[in-house]
Formats: C-alpha cells, sequence, structure tokens
C-alpha cells in the first residue's frame, strides 16, 4: 500500500549521496575536538550563519537546552512565546536540569512576539524578582504553521530585548527553510542574536543531529553544558558527514518543499470541514481547524488510505519534506476528500 508519511519533517531519510559520506567519513575522537569531519561541519554552519563558531549537538531540544543553560544561570527568566517550541514540547528541560524560569508572552498568528510585551515582561531589578536575561524567538514558527519570521521582523523584537540587556536565542530548528522562503541568506536572519540552533534531521534530511551558533564564549559554555547532559560524542563525523552534504545539497531544494506545502494547503482548503487559509502557508508545514473530534477521524481514514498524519482532535499538521513528491500531494487531497465525505 502506499506510504505517504506527513507526520513531520522528522521522518526523512538521508539521501545516497549523505550514506557515502558517512561511510568515508574521516573520524576522530570529538571530545578532543580531533573529529575533523565534525569540526568541518561547524565551521560550515558558523560561516552560513555568520557567526564565530559552531558546536555539534544531538537534537533541536539539545540545541535550545544548552544555549538557554549557558546563557542563564539557575534563578533567572527567560522570555518567550506561549506557543514556542521550548515552552510546549521539550518536557520543561530548562527549568528541570537549569531552574530557569519560562516567562511566556504572547505569540500573535504569523508568531511573532509584540516588542511592547517583551518590554512589559523584563523585570525590574529588584530582589524579590527574578532576573531576566534571554529572549527566545522561534524561526521558522512551528505552531504558526511554519511561518517565516523576516530579517526586519527579528531586528524589531531583538532591539528590546538589547536595549534592556537581555541576550537573545533563535530557535531555528527550520531557520533554512525560513531563508529558502524569504530567499534570503540565513545569517540575514540571525545578524541581532547571540545564539542559534538549527537542525539537520528536519527538511535537511539528516538522520541525526543539529548544530548550534554563536560566539567563542558562547560555544565554549554550551561545549560544557552538552557534556554535562551527557552528549560529549566520540566519533561522531559519521554524523556531522551527512550534515555537511546537507548544508551544500538539500537547502536549496526544500521550495520544493514549499511549493508542495502550498498544493497541499490549496487543495485539502476545498474539503467541507477543513479550516485553512492557503495563502497563510509559506514553508513546509500545513496546519488545518477541523470540528473537535473529526480530527481523529480524519488521521483514521487517512491511515487506512496510506497517509499518517499524527491524530488530534481538532488541530492537525501535514509536513511536507525529502521524499514526498506532489503526485503524494495530489494522493492527500483526494484522500482528504474521501475521508472527509464520509465523515459528514
Ligand atoms: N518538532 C517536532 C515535534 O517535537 C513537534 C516536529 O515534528 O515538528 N524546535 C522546533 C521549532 C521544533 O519544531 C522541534 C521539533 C524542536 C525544536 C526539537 O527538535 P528535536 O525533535 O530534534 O529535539
Amino acid at each position: 500500500m502506499t506510504k505517504i508519511d506527513l507526520r513531520s519533517d522528522t521522518v526523512t531519510q538521508p539521501s545516497p549521496e549523505m550514506r557515502q559520506a558517512m561511510y568515508e567519513a574521516e573520524l576522530g575522537d570529538d571530545v578532543y575536538g580531533e573529529d575533523p569531519t565534525v569540526n568541518a561541519l561547524q565551521d560550515m554552519a558558523a560561516e552560513m550563519l555568520g557567526k564565530e563558531a559552531g558546536l555539534f549537538v544531538s537534537s533541536g531540544t539539545q540545541a535550545n537546552l544548552v544555549s538557554v543553560l549557558a546563557q542563564a544561570q539557575r534563578g533567572d527568566e527567560i522570555i518567550l512565546g506561549d506557543k514556542c517550541h521550548i515552552l510546549l514540547s521539550e518536557a520543561g528541560g530548562t527549568a528541570v536540569l537549569g531552574g530557569v524560569f519560562p516567562h511566556p508572552i504572547p505569540t500573535d498568528d504569523n508568531g511573532l512576539l509584540d516588542p511592547d510585551d517583551i518590554a512589559n515582561a523584563v523585570q525590574p531589578k529588584d530582589y524579590h524578582r527574578p532576573r531576566t536575561v534571554l529572549l527566545c524567538i522561534e524561526n521558522t514558527h512551528n505552531w504558526s504553521s511554519g511561518k517565516a519570521i523576516t530579517p526586519e521582523d527579528t531586528r524589531r523584537m531583538a532591539a528590546v530585548a538589547k536595549d534592556a540587556g537581555l541576550r537573545v536565542h533563535v530557535d531555528g530548528a527550520r531557520l533554512f527553510n525560513a531563508a529558502v522562503a524569504l530567499e534570503c541568506p540565513p545569517a540575514a536572519l540571525v545578524e541581532e542574536v547571540d545564539s542559534v540552533g538549527f537542525c539537520l534531521s528536519k527538511g535537511l534530511s539528516c538522520p541525526v543531529g543539529s548544530v548550534v551558533c554563536g560566539d567563542q564564549d558562547f560555544i565554549d559554555e554550551a561545549r560544557r553544558w552538552r557534556k554535562m547532559l551527557g552528549s560529549g560524542m566520540r566519533q561522531v563525523g559519521v554524523l556531522a558527514a551527512a550534515g555537511i552534504v546537507a548544508l551544500n545539497t538539500m537547502v536549496d531544494r526544500m521550495a520544493e518543499d514549499h511549493a508542495n506545502a502550498r498544493r497541499l494547503a490549496f487543495g485539502i482548503a476545498e474539503v467541507p470541514g477543513i479550516d485553512l487559509n492557503p495563502e497563510d502557508i509559506q514553508t513546509n508545514l500545513v496546519r488545518f481547524r477541523m470540528p473537535a473530534g473529526n480530527g481523529a477521524q480524519l488521521a483514521q481514514g487517512l491511515q487506512e488510505e496510506g497517509v499518517i498524519i499524527a491524530p488530534s482532535s481538532h488541530d492537525l499538521r501535514m509536513a511536507t519534506h525529502y521524499g514526498i513528491d506532489a503526485d503524494d500531494v495530489d494522493f492527500t487531497i483526494a484522500a482528504t476528500a474521501k475521508v472527509m465525505a464520509a465523515v459528514a
């Protein structure tokens, strides 16, 4: 049976070129800083993002965790959006492992935080209050259907934080999707920020890994936290090799995923019972709403047709990625219409 897995871009498989590079990778012990392939990936990532240094980490969650812990002490506070991944989907790690207090503020439909809300969330200097030290921004914004945050919007949010003496972190799990969608160099998206993490294992299709970038002092501190978290990995160039291929070959092709996402969004928006404005779709995530309960029926019905999405009552997502083509999209649109006709 057809198997079209739209749960996430994390399900992507490495390309043949990646597997070959992994096989041939030159290796060393990365805890000694001696893995040439890891070092090459870190340098390449830092250069692409206009930062001094990079650090290979095991996941997007770990990228955020080491970034926050390297820039906030126990008892400090971080400002973040109320719909961001760090707050909602990382098991409370910054609070549990770092004693860092999250201060959520509203997120608009475009994944943006209002600069006034940021300014108002900064705690006054008073020993009753936690110290506010960091602002976190997410680009692309997952819960806002993968909206790409422009350099101007990032600048606007970061400027308020900087004025208040905060540092700024970007959860750029899908930063390269944003760069492709906005047709700008990835470095332009993080000019004013102190730290940024991006995932290799999502749209870039690597099996494992993320890279954190920033200045050398930040990276040194992040490396210490990575070690403490148990991810001082050894001959990890086998994984980094795929990352180098990804940065060379998989960035521009994500335009295809974005075109497929729009095709999908325009198609399913026509299906009665699906609430979605396809014009909102900029990157590879298609979120839509349905009457409560219908989502679970749709997920179940699609599964029977060979299309997999994450089950949810009424707030659903389909993700396009390497391995999904326009035919898969058309099949999914037809299957969605068929299942929803039966539900009605
Ligand atoms: N997101 C996953 C799930 O956890 C929801 C997905 O399928 O979208 N930041 C952002 C914005 C993310 O979307 C994710 C993963 C992460 C960080 C964490 O990355 P991993 O899964 O590598 O720890």
